[in-house]
C-alpha cells in the first residue's frame, strides 16, 4: 500500500533550470567554455560539482583547475544562482502540483523531497510550502547522486517508511533510474523518450492524477 510520496524538485515542483542555465552559462563564458540550452539538458539533476566537471570535459579543460580552484568556481555559480532565485514566489510552483499535494494529503501521504540542490529548502521556503513536507533529505549527506537510488531510499526511510510503500516523481532520466533502483513505482514528467524507463509518465505536472496513479499501482 502506498503511503509516501517522494518529489524531485527542480522540474517537478517548480522549474528553477532556467536558473541554474543562466548562473552556468555566465560561470562558463567567463572561462572560455559557452554552450547552449541544449548541453544545459546534461545538467538536470546532476549535483553541482558534477554540473562542473561535464562543462569543463565539454571545454576539455577537466585538468586546468585544482579542486580548490574547482570549489570557488561552483561557489561563484552558486552564489550567482542564488542571487537569481530570490524572485521566487508561490507563483513559480508549476501547474498542478499544489492540487496533487493537497490530494496527496487528503489521503494521508507522507511527502519528502529528495533534490540534489542543496538549495531545495530555500526554495520550498519562497514556493511557501516547506510546510507541507515532513521531510527534506540533504544532499550533502548522500555518498552518490542521482541515478543513484541512495537519495530515494533515504527519503522513505526519513519518512519512516519502506520504498516500496513508496512513489517517486522525477523528471530526470538520472533520477527515473534513481527512483526504479530504489524500488518505487516511478512517476515521469516528460517526453514518451526521456520517461520511457518510468512506470507510467504524463507529459506535463498539470496531468498528474494521483487517484490515476495509485490505480496504476495496483494494477
Ligand atoms: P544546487 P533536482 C538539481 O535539482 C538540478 O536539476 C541540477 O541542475 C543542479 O545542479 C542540482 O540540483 C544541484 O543544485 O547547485 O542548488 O545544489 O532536479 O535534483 O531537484
Ligand atoms: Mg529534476
Amino acid at each position: 500500500m502506498i503511503k509516501g510520496v517522494v518529489f524531485d524538485l527542480d522540474g517537478v515542483i517548480t522549474d528553477t533550470a532556467e536558473f541554474h542555465y543562466l548562473a552556468w552559462k555566465e560561470l562558463g563564458e567567463k572561462i572560455g567554455i559557452p554552450f547552449d540550452r541544449a548541453f544545459n539538458e546534461n545538467l538536470k539533476g546532476i549535483s553541482r560539482m558534477d554540473s562542473l566537471e561535464r562543462i569543463l570535459e565539454l571545454g576539455n579543460k577537466q585538468n586546468d583547475y585544482s579542486q580548490e580552484e574547482k570549489e570557488a568556481l561552483a561557489h561563484e555559480k552558486n552564489e550567482q544562482y542564488k542571487e537569481l532565485i530570490k524572485q521566487i514566489t508561490p507563483s513559480d510552483i508549476l501547474p498542478g502540483i499544489s492540487t496533487f499535494i493537497e490530494d496527496c494529503k487528503s489521503k494521508q501521504l507522507k511527502l519528502a523531497l529528495a533534490s540534489a540542490s542543496k538549495n531545495g529548502p530555500a526554495i520550498l521556503e519562497s514556493l511557501g510550502l516547506k510546510e507541507e513536507f515532513g521531510t527534506i533529505v540533504d544532499p550533502a549527506s548522500l555518498a552518490k547522486g542521482k541515478p543513484d537510488p541512495e537519495i530515494f531510499i533515504k527519503g522513505a526511510e526519513l519518512l519512516g517508511l519502506k520504498a516500496e510503500e513508496c512513489i517517486g516523481v522525477e523528471d530526470a532520466e538520472a533520477g527515473i533510474a534513481a527512483v526504479n533502483a530504489a524500488g518505487m513505482f516511478s512517476v515521469g514528467v516528460g517526453n514518451a523518450e526521456s520517461m520511457k524507463a518510468a512506470d507510467l509518465f504524463v507529459e506535463h505536472t498539470a496531468d498528474l492524477n494521483l487517484e490515476a496513479i495509485l490505480q496504476a499501482v495496483n494494477n
